[in-house]
């Protein structure tokens, strides 16, 4: 029934810059060779079970590249996706690379690096719709400041907030189909980053002219990287219709941005995911945005797609044993849930509800004493978690 080997319905979905990634860092060259785009499809076509390969638009075309050479990669890419049956869900633009955007590229000062950016993106969107993606990522890895008195914040959010509404009614226009998801990190590459998390950018849509179309691409290292309870957020998005999109990955608390294989650091963490993700049945493209380790040769990087696949089927599974296990369902069923009829007096304010809300005795004693088995929760979800299901 839980069989562990990944199919194109799980939406498991790579990115040419993450397979693609050929072990650069700040401190230290590549160490692998640098793929194609059509290798890396090809490379995925090898890992088997992949729905689908998403791409900044420079990572399929560099931004030099004249018209031969473009035509020549985009022949060879489409060749690969229908050799690998693999489709493209997701694009979005390198606003980051280029020294341009060194200080910003909707959110900069400069209005000429303002107007690039967004012509830049809508031929991001013309590229992506050509492979008939639907979800457009921004990611404004570049929108902030070292330097707070470079920049006055409330203007640089009313420049993302225009570029943003420029861009949605161009893809309105053109009959797009993309859903726009934003992407928060609070660092790297800047010192601050504009819509630092997720909650940031969930109150920032609601100021949109086009809020409908707009919602949000949570990262695990993302939230993490803020101290944040990544799940808490995913959950808010869920609960609000926004979670467009998600980038899985792993990190460190409190580490540089580490682009870690998907429950390789945070194992309970990732089990609430999967469970959130499952019984809310997001049926959006899972997105690995994470990298092999330096170390890795092409078969260590095969190994390294496939473990992110199977940590998420496995956890899949986990989260099934976990919600049939007899003892989990105990001490759920005993966390006391009080007077039902309390609840019908909150769901809508009423002058007789606060009345009768007032006139209620509560003994606060009683109620604080109620017994609440956290820790044997806990600790039988740890147990199912290290594989002891007895
Ligand atoms: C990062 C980001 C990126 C974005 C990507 C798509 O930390 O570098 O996660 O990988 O997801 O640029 O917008
Ligand atoms: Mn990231
Ligand atoms: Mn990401």
């Amino acid at each position: 029934m839980h069989d562990l080997t990944p199919t194109a319905n799980d939406r498991f979905t790579f990115g040419l810059w993450t397979v693609g990634n050929p072990g650069r860092d700040p401190f230290g060259d590549p160490t692998r060779p640098a793929l194609a785009p059509a290798e890396v499809a090809l490379l995925l076509g090898e890992v088997g079970g992949v729905y689908g390969v998403n791409f900044h638009d420079n990572d399929l075309i560099p931004i030099d590249a004249g018209d031969a050479e473009a035509a020549a990669i985009m022949r060879d890419f489409r060749t690969a996706l229908a050799q690998t049956g693999l489709c493209v869900p997701m694009v979005t633009t390198n606003l980051f690379s280029d020294p341009v955007f060194r200080d910003g590229a909707f959110t900069s000062n400069d209005a000429d690096v303002r107007a690039y950016a967004v012509q830049k993106t809508m031929r991001a969107m013309d590229l992506g719709a050509e492979f008939g993606a639907e979800i457009f990522v921004m990611w404004g890895g570049r929108e902030g400041a070292e330097v707070d008195a470079s920049k006055d914040p409330v203007e640089a959010l009313n420049r993302y907030r225009r570029a943003i509404n420029f861009l949605c009614a161009y893809s309105k226009n053109n009959e797009y189909a993309y859903r726009i998801a934003l992407e928060a990190k609070p660092n790297e590459p800047r010192g601050h980053i504009f819509l630092p998390t997720t909650g940031h950018c969930l109150a920032f849509i609601h100021t949109l002219d086009h809020p409908e179309m707009v919602g949000v691409n949570p990262e695990v290292a993302h939230e993490h990287m803020a101290g944040l309870n990544f799940h808490h957020a995913v959950a808010q998005a869920l609960g609000a219709g926004k979670l467009f999109h998600i980038d899985l990955n792993d990190q460190e608390f409190g580490r540089y941005d580490q682009d870690l294989r998907f429950g390789s650091a945070n194992l309970k963490h990732a089990f609430f995911l999967v469970r959130l993700l499952e019984t809310h049945a997001y049926s959006g493209m899972k997105h690995f945005d994470s990298h092999a380790f330096r170390t890795a040769d092409r078969d260590d990087v095969v190994a390294f797609a496939r473990g992110s696949m199977r940590t998420y089927k496995v956890l899949q599974k986990k989260v099934a044993r976990w919600s049939a296990d007899p003892e989990i369902r105990r001490l759920l069923a005993s966390i006391p849930t009080g007077d039902s009829r309390h609840d019908q007096l909150l769901v809508s304010y009423s002058a007789d509800h606060a009345d009768r809300l007032a006139e209620l005795v509560f003994d606060r004693s009683t109620i604080a004493a109620r017994p609440l088995f956290y820790e044997a929760l806990d600790q039988r979800t740890m147990e199912i978690l290290m594989g002891i299901d007895s």
